[in-house]
């Protein structure tokens, strides 16, 4: 009877419209003469929300039955961006639902734009994770992420008087219709406490975590639509409660306020994102926020294996785990904590599960980044954890002891514990030990961190441990969500859509890149959505920009080593060269757009420096009549991943300039490309990739390759190196005051003066400069242009995240798609 009762899902227009009209008038509570875009937004979304749970609910019986290897991908971050676009998309319903609220009197571009961004996360790393998961639902692989349920993402950003102000992004004020809160599933984890040894029956000596804090962590669930199949995977999201019992004891004597204020910090474990992107900062509610999404994540995943009543093993046949960088590293130690000390396990049986059931990806190889805990605060807050840790630490050096048995260098160099003051608890090194793969996420990087940060590791595991997966992108949001127009195109010459879920179709359209009448199509897509994103600007920066201009753009985190600085010092350049010109030389300039965007972490002064030398520029170029329409200079403030998806098609050049071998991956820079725009980059991290797929010829590439670096960065500490004279002059202009006082930007030019210039801009502005000449050059020849723009694109189907997703499952995670 209940399979009869079953909710029917919409198949049309009206039944769209039924569902509709049901949730403004029931689930909102309103009525249809008093419906907002913000109301008419929730109810479309309620009733695609609708279907993805069918879908899921199908996905996971199916999967269950089957009882395949399972993926669960942990990822303190998942940038995620808004979701109805998408699962309309994914969900091939996005006709019926535009044409459904069209007729009653709304727009669906007006509706999306009511949604706020899922910002989970910080940049190229949690938006990674974001293209994961799309992928793996696409490619209908059993899987799951796990992350936590900030209740606010990365912070908004403001620019006042040309400087950077953060404000709080409570993304969840209006209700979150795309997710499940699951209050049943609930976990209880302990922080703090004490560890006590006891012999059991057995006469074993074994040791107990006891005492401390318990909070609870609730499962939120957000359906991952697949692309084009009814596979709908979970993103369960954990938020930190109050256990249901607490503090009795201060409740029971009265103190009644206090013990309701102690149960509410629970909530701040999950309360916010920290916004530090490739830096990290050694605070104990981090390590909070790890150890608990991490422990309700591990009791979830073991909880679903023991209904399967395997033996233990056969977990790592069924379970893999991705460790999406160090963050979630304490899940090795979990996982034999749960083990060894719950299910009594011998050591050495539960360590070979643990070792074949965890990969790890590292993201960078900058030292900031790489995470480091002291053991005194570790000790404190995961007494039993740090026990653990020293004996995997013990049992790994006795190895190593074992096979280079005179080098006590050696031994000192990959210990666990770093032998300062105080001792740290190095993450990267134990998730190495605690996992089977480690991976690098673009070619250059691999190899890098195999000779430099892992070298030791790789003479002690052999070089077979460590690999390459080089990124990718998902085709259904940064090519058929963003720019349905060229989407539209290349179907037109492809004869479907098929190369959204296999990208190397793009090559198809490669015959056509001379094809005067397709070049015509791909020049006026190209400017359409160079109109998009100049009405946006209009709109929030009230400058004019001119189609006919080169749209030049670089957004991204702001940090010192993707060179921001490198790019406004060359705009500054650019100013003082058309200022010096007549008006016959001025007539062979190229008119250009430079466009800036992105977050700078509210502590790096440098950072927010550059953005305050961006606005200032911007405004004194921009107001100076001599330039006009020559030169134009836009920063666009709180850039995410939606206006991404505005910006990115738009562009004529964007540029990835970090020094060479800082940049672990790029992934923008492959967003770009697939979208018709060219590059101005260094020969650093996927640019080299894209380089070979798309052609030499295709990218504008410059600067000292990763081998130099090193010993450039020796002579500018040891000699007093004259600065390269065209950065000197755009160092005077800054100094001259031009651009407001020039304290303000002292300590900017200080760090890229003589032996400070850690990032090599004088090194490498020369090259630049030249580069940036002949993009200038090239992009008068508007025919060759495009038909390079044309010839890229149809290169680009290496970069897909479907491709990336198909190499971890053969050769990590060793598992199988489900068949629909
Ligand atoms: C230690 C902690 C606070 C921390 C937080 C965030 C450390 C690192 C990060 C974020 C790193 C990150 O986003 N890395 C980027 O990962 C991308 C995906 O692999 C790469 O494309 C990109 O080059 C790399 O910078």
């Amino acid at each position: 009877l209940w399979q009869q009762l079953a909710i029917k899902e919409f198949t049309d227009k009206e039944s769209f419209q039924k569902e509709f009209v049901r949730h403004v008038e029931t689930t909102l509570a309103r009525s249809m003469y008093n419906c907002d875009d913000l109301a008419a937004y929730l109810a479309a979304s309620q009733s695609i929300r609708d279907r993805l749970i069918v879908a899921w609910n199908k996905t996971q019986q199916k999967q269950t039955t089957k009882d395949q290897k399972r993926i669960y991908y942990l990822s303190l971050e998942f940038l995620m961006g808004r979701a109805m676009d998408n699962a309309m998309l994914n969900a091939g319903v996005k006709e019926i639902t535009k044409s459904g609220v069209d007729d009653l009197g709304f727009k669906i571009e007006d509706l999306l734009e009511q949604e706020p961004d899922a910002a989970l996360g910080n940049g190229g790393l949690g938006r990674l994770a974001a293209c994961f998961v799309d992928s793996i639902a696409s490619t209908n692989y059993p899987g799951w992420g796990y992350g936590l349920r900030y209740q606010y993402g990365i912070f908004k950003q403001q620019i006042v008087d040309g400087y950077q102000v953060e404000s709080p992004d409570y993304w969840l004020a209006f209700s979150n219709p795309w997710e499940i809160p699951r209050y049943e599933i609930a976990v209880d984890v302990m922080f703090y406490g004490y560890t006590r040894k006891y012999t059991n029956d057995e006469g074993k000596t074994v040791s107990v975590w006891e005492g401390g804090e318990q909070v609870q962590a609730i499962a939120y669930d957000v359906p991952v639509p697949g692309y084009d199949t009814e596979t709908t995977n979970n993103l369960r999201l954990w938020a930190s409660k109050p256990t249901r019992e607490f503090d009795f004891e201060k409740f029971n004597s009265g103190d009644y306020e206090s013990s309701v204020s102690e149960s509410q910090k629970a909530e701040t474990i999950s309360a916010v994102l920290y916004p530090n992107d490739n830096f990290y900062s050694g605070k104990e509610l981090r390590l909070k926020q790890q150890y608990f999404w991490v422990a309700a994540s591990l009791n979830d995943i073991v909880r679903r294996f023991k209904k399967s009543n395997r033996p233990w093993s056969d977990f790592s046949d069924q379970v893999a785990i991705q460790l999406n960088d160090t963050h979630p590293t304490i899940a090795v130690v979990e996982l034999q904590r749960i083990l060894v000390d719950m299910e009594g396990l011998e050591w050495d049986k539960a360590w070979d599960i643990v070792v074949s059931t965890f990969g790890y990806t590292n993201h960078t190889v900058l030292p900031e980044a790489l995470e480091k805990w002291p053991v005194p605060l570790f000790g404190n807050l995961l007494p039993r954890h740090l026990e653990i840790i020293y004996n995997i630490n013990l049992f790994f050096l006795q190895k190593v002891e074992k096979m280079f048995p005179k080098d006590r260098d050696m031994l000192a160099r990959v210990s666990i514990i770093e032998e300062s003051s105080p001792q740290q608890v190095r993450m990267a090194y134990l998730a190495i030990i605690g996992s089977h793969k480690v991976n690098g996420v673009a070619e250059l990087h691999s190899d890098l961190i195999k000779t430099t940060i892992f070298k030791d590791f790789v003479t002690i595991y052999g070089s077979d441990k460590f690999m390459n997966v080089t990124n990718g992108i998902t085709p259904r949001r940064w090519l058929h969500q963003a720019n349905p127009k060229l989407s539209e195109l290349i179907a037109s010459k492809v004869g479907s859509y098929k190369f959204l879920k296999d990208l190397n179709l793009l090559k198809k359209i490669e015959p056509f890149a001379k094809d005067p009448e397709f070049q015509k199509k791909w020049t006026e897509i190209k400017r359409f959505n160079k109109a998009r994103l100049a009405a946006h600007i209009k709109k929030h920066n009230g400058i004019d920009v001119s189609l006919d201009a080169l749209f030049d753009v670089q957004v991204k985190r702001i940090h010192e080593y993707k060179r921001q600085q490198m790019n406004i010092f060359s705009v500054i350049h650019r100013y003082i060269t058309i200022k010096a010109m007549t008006a016959e030389e001025k007539k062979e300039v190229t008119p250009r757009v430079c466009i800036f965007g992105g977050k700078s972490a509210p502590g790096y002064y440098m950072a927010k420096t550059i953005i305050k030398l961006v606005n200032s520029v911007s405004e004194v170029v921009n107001n100076d009549a001599d330039i006009g329409d020559l030169l134009k200079v836009v920063f666009i403030a709180d850039y995410n991943v939606s206006k991404a998806e505005v910006i990115i098609p738009a562009s004529d050049i964007s540029q990835h300039i970090s020094t060479a071998g800082t940049e672990a991956s790029g992934t923008s820079n492959m967003k770009f490309v697939l979208n018709g725009g060219l590059i101005l980059g260094t020969v650093d991290g996927a640019n080299i990739e894209i380089t070979r797929e798309v052609g030499e010829e295709n990218i504008f590439l410059f600067g000292h390759l990763a081998e130099s670096v090193d010993d450039l960065r020796h002579q500018r500490r040891f000699n007093d190196l004259p600065l390269n004279p065209d950065l000197q002059k755009v160092l005077d202009v800054i100094d001259s005051g031009v651009f407001g006082d020039k304290d303000i930007y002292g300590s900017l030019v200080y760090s890229v003066t003589g032996s400070r210039d850690y990032y090599l801009v004088s090194d490498d502005f020369q090259s630049y400069l030249e580069a940036q000449k002949l993009v200038d050059k090239d992009f008068k020849d508007q025919t060759t242009w495009v038909s390079r723009s044309i010839t890229a694109v149809a290169n680009m189907g290496f970069f897909s995240s479907d491709r990336a997703i198909d190499e971890y499952a053969e050769s990590i995670w060793n598992i199988e798609p489900v068949a629909n």
